[in-house]
């Protein structure tokens, strides 16, 4: 299955219509600061086909919508996944909080935006043996993967996405993609 990961969009919603329309995904997760209505945004992506999962961003306190989250943690063939924006666990600081709160929760995929830097590592207490099995979902550190913002991307980076396609054991590839 192909999952489109996007953030940040703040409102500017031209370029994440692009990236749902160029990548039709089956599913769709929004990292927060959307700005804008969510079943809106569900709807381009072709909701309820397309599950949807969106968390709550520093700016979208405004929000009406009472169902929306700070966090969703959910499992997708075989995978744990974190989602947050991470303003809460101050990733402008560095990641070892939001690395440490997923993997408190059993996370091995952890995802977050805020930044609008795209990033794609493991966590910060990583050892080698992670790293080298991290790929098969065995690590102890989450893989951290940040999309980047796709409306206003900051420390030199292009308007982008990333694109995770999973099988149906489990393996996984995470692409990232920009607009131009
Ligand atoms: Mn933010």
């Amino acid at each position: 299955m192909k999952i489109l990961i996007v953030s940040d969009s703040h409102g500017t919603n031209g370029p994440l219509r692009t990236a749902i329309m160029k990548e039709s995904p089956d599913m769709l997760i929004h990292l927060g600061d959307s700005e804008y209505s969510h079943s809106e945004i569900a709807e381009w992506a072709g909701a309820p086909k397309t599950a949807c999962v969106f968390v709550k961003g520093n700016c979208d306190s405004f929000s009406l919508d009472p169902s929306f989250k700070s966090d969703a943690v959910f499992t997708l063939k075989g995978h744990k996944f974190f989602c947050t924006h991470g303003h809460r666990q101050r990733v402008n600081y560095g990641l070892l909080t939001l690395s440490l709160t997923a993997q408190e929760q059993g996370c091995d995929i952890c995802l977050f935006g805020h930044t609008h830097v795209p990033y794609d590592s493991f966590g910060d207490a990583v050892t080698e043996f992670d790293r080298y099995y991290g790929s098969d979902g065995f690590s102890a550190s989450p893989r951290i993967l940040n999309p980047g913002s796709i409306s206003y991307p900051r420390g030199g980076s292009s308007r982008g996405y990333m694109v995770m396609e999973m099988e149906e054991d489990g393996r996984y590839d995470v692409k990232y993609c920009t607009i131009s």
